[in-house]
């Protein structure tokens, strides 16, 4: 009786274990579907961000590094420190899974100091390994004339000549950048944000070229945190990087989207 009494016991363990793995399994490997880049950057020690988990790059004389109290006090974030006598750019990067089709991105975006003798740019870039100079270019950056800082993209038409996005950012803040990648037109549309505000967008920005101009983007597999510092006196700041494939997001969106219409459609039995 004992014996019989443990078997059955015993065979709805194993099958609870085997289901629960292969749950495990199917959920890792649908993870790993999902996931092209994703940092907080919180699990990261302090200090340079080079060197640590998969970053690798060139600090010049400047420094990347990671730190916490920067801008949102206690979460870790990217930071790429001034040095008015490197004239740049510092850059860390890291490789994604390889995107060769349609994906969302978001980023945390910010910088303090003030504009110096030229145009000064923290830059978020999304290229191609094999063409570095192409693909997504956004930062925010200042213009020669001005001391003010904008959101700013580089596209086709303009490789080496920002467009600015809406108006002046104020310092010492994060401003949250999403955007939506088409990636056979190798264009993409962003939208800048102000925690929940909406504060300007802009759609069809083509790839930026880089210098092999002939050679076609085929995917997109390296993350840039960029100082291009050339006579300034500004840090930037980089955080929440995620790079995931659309479809996800977008049913995410719907979500959202009939969420409203339900609640819009509540508050207006409530008015009527
Ligand atoms: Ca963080």
């Amino acid at each position: 009786m004992k014996t019989s009494a443990k078997f059955p016991f015993a065979s709805v363990s194993l099958s609870l274990l085997v289901g629960s793995l292969a749950l495990l399994t199917a959920f890792s490997t649908a993870s790993a579907q999902i996931i092209y880049f994703e940092t907080d950057f919180q699990d990261y020690p302090t200090g340079n961000l080079i060197g640590n988990q998969s970053w690798s790059g060139n600090s010049g004389n400047g420094t990347i590094t990671v730190g916490n109290n920067i801008i949102s006090p206690g979460n870790n974030a990217v930071v790429t420190y001034f040095d008015n006598n490197s004239p740049g750019p510092n850059s860390a990067h890291a490789f994604s899974s390889d995107i060769t089709s349609d994906f969302l991105f978001s980023v945390d975006l910010g910088f303090t100091g003030s504009k110096g003798l030229s145009t000064p740019a923290g830059q978020f870039r999304i290229v191609d390994s094999a063409n570095t100079g192409s693909g997504i270019y956004l930062g925010i950056r200042s213009f020669s004339g001005g001391s003010d800082f904008y959101f700013a993209y580089a596209d086709k038409d303009n490789p080496n000549s920002y467009q600015t996005i809406g108006g002046a950012l104020d310092p010492d803040k994060f401003y949250t950048v999403k955007g939506s990648v088409d990636f056979g037109n190798a264009t993409y549309s962003v939208s800048l944000w102000d925690g929940g505000t909406f504060l300007a967008s802009k759609s069809g920005i083509t790839f930026r070229e880089g210098t092999n101009k002939d050679l076609p983007v085929t995917k997109l597999n390296r993350v840039y945190l960029v100082q291009d510092q050339r006579g300034n006196s500004a840090n930037f700041y980089f955080d929440n990087i995620s790079i995931i494939p659309e479809p996800v997001a977008a049913w995410m969106l719907i979500g959202s989207a009939s969420l409203l219409v339900l609640q819009r459609r509540r508050r207006s039995r409530t008015k009527a």
